[in-house]
């Protein structure tokens, strides 16, 4: 089978919402009676497989911002847009844009789409579901000769997970007009800064702000994306609608003590910055374990100069704090502040903390919440609102236009790992409400109360 997307075109059966069988318990996905071709799940997950290939790590999925396989899964996604008989290019910050225009001109655009780069060994769907879904979504409409009244721009933004250059959302801050030019001398591990790392993919450093979009020609944002969590698979739904995404902060902690001969400084006149930040990381794990709704974690430790019979002289580590409550997230983060101090006047070690990373938690927009819930009703699905304990492009999006997210259910809520996965069929149902909801969206609409 190809990857052409079944239209009534090539005699396959339908696509785009008609009449509607018996609804489907989604796990399905084959149209049973229902109006939509029984491909579009299949096409979504074949073309994640080949963006999948795109990888700096042989065996594991790794995709970092701005590297050749960055460049490589770009050029796939652009092809991809163009199938869809979309115009397609790399913006001012390695973004791809892709743009289906519409039948009414003048009229405000909707964008949809999610982020190209991974973390390290990661799963293929974060991210990379939300930039492929919507495009076969606008296939299966082109080769119908289908045009919605309302322009439609898909965005693979460049860097939304901060692997390479530890800030995070550089590419949808930058779409939203909220790029901090500060970011452009942060290196990477090797030391290439921003700015270099923008020329070498062939982008002037000094031209980020063509990115952006204005703010009255946007309708709104949508992003589908898995769950990265057990809700919808304990619930037994393929889909739900988001109502906010938590705040998140990241830090950045050195702890300097002292390095010296394993055998023969005595215990007391120690000043360990391992044992020093061994005690932090509990505490950060005690906070925030101790506050409703927060979460921590310490996910990057590195020790100096890390030899087995030398006394770890100093220790870098990452700290990243979430709550749906931003209350709860600055109490976490002031309590971990306290924690650390008390450590470094006992143990004599200084600690130097550096925010890498902050947004506030985001509400998704009431009109949208309720459009995607009215198109997963419209596909005799119950509709599930949850919140978003990770965080999306949707967040930095907010701050151009209203927001709004589609969940897919992923296995055992598992996310950031090789392991992560989704079925086929619930692909397929994504994208019928995908459909729906674009056939249903009114880009003069305002927002519905609730
Ligand atoms: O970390 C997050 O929540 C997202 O996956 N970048
Ligand atoms: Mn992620
Ligand atoms: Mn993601």
């Amino acid at each position: 089978m190809g990857d052409e997307v079944t239209s009534a075109a090539d005699g396959g059966s339908v696509v785009g919402p008609v009449a509607r069988g018996p609804a489907d318990d989604g796990r399905t996905g084959g149209a049973r009676g229902g109006a939509h071709g029984a491909h579009l799940g299949r096409v979504i997950m074949q073309w994640l497989d080949e963006l999948s290939e795109c990888s700096e790590d042989p065996g594991e999925l790794t995709r970092r911002y701005l590297t050749p396989e960055h460049a490589q899964a770009a050029d796939i996604v652009m092809r991809r847009m163009r199938e869809a008989g979309m115009s397609a290019w790399l913006d001012a910050v390695g973004n791809v844009v892709g743009r289906a225009p519409g039948r009414q001109p003048g009229t405000r655009r909707l964008i949809l789409g999610s982020h190209l780069d991974t973390v390290r060994n990661a799963g293929k769907f974060d991210g990379a579901l939300g930039v492929m879904l919507p495009i076969v979504c606008l296939k299966s409409l082109h080769e119908r000769g289908e045009r919605l009244d309302y322009p439609v721009d898909v965005i693979a933004f460049g860097d939304e997970e901060g692997l390479r250059f530890q800030a995070t959302l550089i590419g949808s801050r930058a779409v939203a007009g909220d790029f901090d030019p500060e970011l452009l001398s942060v290196g990477d591990e090797d030391g290439v800064a921003l700015r270099e790392a923008l020329r070498d993919f062939g982008l002037d450093p000094e031209a980020v702000d063509e990115a952006r979009y204005r703010r009255d020609d946007v309708a709104g944002y949508v992003e589908v994306h898995i769950e990265q969590g057990p809700v919808l698979e304990a619930e037994n739904r393929p889909v739900g609608v988001v109502t906010s995404i938590a705040g998140a902060t990241r830090l950045r902690v050195e702890i300097i003590g002292r390095a010296g001969h394993a055998g023969t400084v005595p215990m007391d006149l120690r000043r360990d910055a391992l044992a020093a930040a061994s005690e932090a990381v509990i505490a950060v794990e005690r906070i925030c374990s101790g506050i409703a709704g927060a979460v921590g974690t310490v996910g990057v430790l590195r020790t100096l100069p890390g030899a087995v019979n030398v006394i770890p002289g100093a220790v870098e580590f990452t700290v990243d704090v979430r709550a749906g409550n931003d209350g709860h997230r600055r109490s976490a983060l002031r309590q971990i502040d306290e924690a650390f101090a008390a450590i470094a006047a006992r143990r004599g070690g200084l600690f130097d903390t550096v925010t890498t990373h902050e947004t506030g938690a985001c509400e998704c927009s009431p009109g949208l919440i309720d459009r995607l819930g009215g198109a997963v009703a419209a596909e005799g699905l119950a509709v599930r609102e949850l919140p978003s304990g990770a965080g999306h492009d949707a967040i930095a999006m907010a701050h151009l236009t209203d927001v709004g997210m589609l969940f897919v259910r992923c296995r055992d809520g598992i996310s950031h790992h090789p392991a992560e996965s989704m079925t086929e069929a619930d692909a397929e149902v994504a994208a019928r409400v995908m459909l729906r909801f674009l056939e249903r969206f009114d880009p003069n609409e305002g927002r519905s109360s609730r």
